[in-house]
């Protein structure tokens, strides 16, 4: 399989961390935000969305969004569970992940790390998306309270949602300190066997 990824992004790091915990291996094209190799892979079109993550299978087909590869990679691992119900609470927060979470967490993160994002970064929408952000860590340190994953056990779902919160406060200046379960839970998952940093 060949992996198209941006080393900086929690989208693409997902899917690094499901290949590392499931064992499975790649061939990683890193295609950083502006690089010649990000241009190459829109040219060729090996992005199927025209973003990464995105996986090119043995056989030539092609995946992409982030969520829906890391549910390749999950398929007949404990990652997704068998029971009908909690695969489906396990999709709920990976939905959750893409529409209420990814846009306020990952893009304070962006605003504030990549310089060609800069502009955007006014102090209305900084102070905006910090507001947001605060709300949408409440949503999983309610869950994560008295739980030790975001579902029953650990699953996808918690490698989706680790991505972009285990940088929310270094990166995107949340005030992590408020969640003390979400920490409690950030450690749980790098405590799992065969976990890697972003950056390794
Ligand atoms: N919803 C998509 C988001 C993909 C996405 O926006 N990727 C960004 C990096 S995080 C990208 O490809 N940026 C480069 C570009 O748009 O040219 C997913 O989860 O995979």
């Amino acid at each position: 399989m060949r992996l198209y990824s941006m080393p900086s992004s929690g989208n693409s790091y997902k899917i690094r961390l499901a290949l590392a915990l499931t064992g499975r291996e790649a061939e990683v094209i890193d295609c950083e935000n502006g690089s010649e190799a990000l241009t190459r892979a829109k040219a060729e079109g090996v992005l199927p969305y025209g973003k990464v993550p995105a996986l090119v299978l043995d056989d030539g087909r092609k995946l992409g969004e982030s969520d829906a590869i890391l549910w390749y990679l999950g398929e007949e691992t404990s990652l997704i569970p068998s029971d009908p119900v909690e695969r489906a609470q396990m999709l709920g927060w990976m939905f959750w992940e893409q529409y209420n979470h990814e846009p306020v967490i990952a893009v304070r993160q962006a605003l504030l790390c990549y310089p060609e994002r800069a502009s955007d970064a006014t102090p209305e929408h900084l102070a905006d998306l910090l507001k947001r952000g605060h709300a949408v860590l409440q949503v999983m340190e309610e869950r994560l309270v008295g739980h030790d994953w975001l579902i029953d056990e650990a699953s996808l779902a918690d490698l989706c949602l680790y991505a972009y919160t285990h940088s929310a406060g270094t990166r995107g200046g949340f005030e992590m300190d408020r969640f003390p379960a979400i920490n409690a839970w950030l450690r749980r998952v790098e405590a799992i066997p065969g976990y890697v940093r972003l950056d390794q």
